[in-house]
């Protein structure tokens, strides 16, 4: 088990999933403030008021109606307004990610604590402030932010009043926001990601079987907008700080597997990888559409509008990193199948060569291994795992134990893939299991389903003290980093 002398070794988290103190020290409303809790089985909904002041709730990827703003109402629960309070207690979890010997930290900041709106002219001093002292607070551990400028959030003035990413306006204003923060904290943050998981917003169409067809136009223009204000934040952060290092953040890597040998599934597969995972990364990484765009814009009857500036953009705005999620894998199948399979946004048939967790996610370490070779093939860039893990139900026992062996072999598999990898010749740098101290989960809204080496007394029904306790995996990941990923407990 070799790991490179200074590998970054982390965790991973998200603002809106963990911060809390939503309506603090002048932060404005974001689009997560109105997403209620969910279950496996019960979707989490965006709650609204109709122009005429009747409440209602919409479905993720449903447009309100005609006049209607969203609302926080009576009777619905918003676990992203508490999350785990990460807002009033950074110092102690950035204190207990020291002690597991973090190297790397990655966090989101929250747009409308920078800019409460989206439009204003100068920035909210107090939302610079917290994010400083976050930043000086890994500093003095020596610890590095991995910060995330948008990760699935945003002010909610921005898509109410300017119609969201589909206005081209929102380049702008992304690039003010930008601008300020690297700017702000050049010194203090060397490691960017642009937007996180850039690519799910067009995997939404697989996700609901009832999904709106001309969403898609409107899904594959807002990835564009996305596309070109990412690659004008790379070219700042490079102008602003030299030694600045950006990268893209796909979701999930290149693992899906043909269910059978049919090469109608072999096909069907590689056209899926293509426009899930290739289409995205491709533009980012080497900065043009790939050749089978236009295929895909054909197959979907979408019309985009892409300027020559644009393309300019693109191509002078290549990222430094390769990061993506890997969770899980998937398989595609032209034929009828029994049983499907969930996981995280790229759902397909079930493998019958894997297990799956209470989630339906599969277990397969080796799709982890296979992506990154993948993709290192492809784009010979150095790469990183930014998000990784297993969402569980954890016992939190009488004497303030909690026993999670199934967290640690989850890890423990993962980490000898990214060994073999490595092994195998890949540039891989870093390593960031998603929620690292437990934290509200994106798709169901739920606390109990918990990824975190720490764990957060905080319960679906809003009860819990907040406080953190460390979890059997917390002890078994400080020894994986003070070996250098060498010891890994078996
Ligand atoms: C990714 C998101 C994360 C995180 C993770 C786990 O898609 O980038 O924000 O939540 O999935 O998903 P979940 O919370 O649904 O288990």
């Amino acid at each position: 088990m070799r790991f490179p002398e200074n590998f970054l070794w982390g965790g991973a988290t998200a603002a809106n999933q963990c911060e809390g103190g939503w309506d603090v020290d002048g932060r404005g409303m974001t689009l997560s403030d109105f997403s209620t809790a969910g279950t496996q089985k019960q979707p989490r909904y965006t709650t609204y008021l109709t122009k005429e002041g009747q409440p209602g709730k919409a479905l993720m990827f449903e447009e309100l109606p005609e006049g209607a703003h969203r609302a926080v109402l009576e009777g619905y629960d918003y676990p992203y307004h508490e999350g785990i309070d990460f807002y009033h207690h950074y110092k102690e979890d950035i204190a207990l990610f020291a002690e597991m010997g973090f190297k790397i930290f990655r966090m989101s900041i929250c747009w409308a604590r920078i800019f409460p709106k989206g439009i204003e002219e100068a920035p909210n001093q107090a939302g610079l402030d917290f994010y400083r002292n976050v930043f000086e607070e890994l500093k003095k551990y020596g610890i590095e932010p991995l910060v995330t400028i948008f990760h699935y959030d945003m002010p909610v003035y921005l898509e109410e009043t300017l119609g969201g990413w589909s206005n081209r306006k929102l380049i702008d204003l992304f690039e003010k926001y930008a601008r300020v923060l690297f700017t702000e904290y050049k010194g203090l943050v060397k490691y960017w990601l642009t937007f996180n998981e850039i690519n799910s917003i067009i995997m939404m169409k697989q996700l609901f079987p009832n999904y709106p067809a001309h969403q898609v136009q409107k899904d594959f223009q807002i990835l564009h907008n996305q596309f070109v204000a990412s690659a004008k934040a790379v070219q700042l952060a490079h102008t602003i700080d030299p030694d600045a290092v950006v990268g893209c953040m796909i979701a999930g890597g290149p693992s899906r597997y043909p269910l059978t040998p049919d090469p109608k599934d072999v096909i069907h597969t590689q056209e899926l990888l293509q426009e899930n995972t290739y289409y995205s990364a491709d533009v980012m990484v080497q900065g043009e559409y790939p050749y089978f765009a236009p295929r895909i814009w054909k197959k979907y009857g979408v019309s985009l509008d892409i300027t020559e500036e644009d393309r300019e953009i693109l191509k002078n705005g290549t990222v430094d990193l390769l990061t993506y999620s890997y969770y899980c894998s998937n398989c595609a199948t032209t034929h009828e199948v029994k049983e499907k399979a969930g996981g995280n946004l790229d759902m397909g048939a079930k493998n019958p060569y894997l297990v799956y967790s209470e989630w339906g996610w599969s277990f397969d370490p080796d799709g982890l291994r296979y992506s990154l070779n993948e993709f290192y093939a492809r784009y010979h860039k150095p790469l990183m795992v930014v998000e990784n893990g297993l969402g569980a139900v954890d016992q939190l026992e009488a004497d303030g134990k909690i026993h999670d062996p199934y967290r640690i072999e989850y890890i423990r598999e993962h980490i000898k893939a990214m060994a073999a990898a490595l092994e195998d010749g890949v540039d891989l740098r870093g390593y960031t299991p998603w929620g690292c101290i437990d934290l509200v989960s994106a798709s169901t809204g739920e606390m109990k389903k918990r990824y975190g080496f720490i764990y957060v007394d905080r319960n679906d029904d809003g009860s819990g003290s907040m406080k953190r306790y460390k979890k059997d995996s917390f002890y078994w990941y400080k020894n994986v980093i003070a070996s250098n990923g060498k010891e890994l407990g078996e």
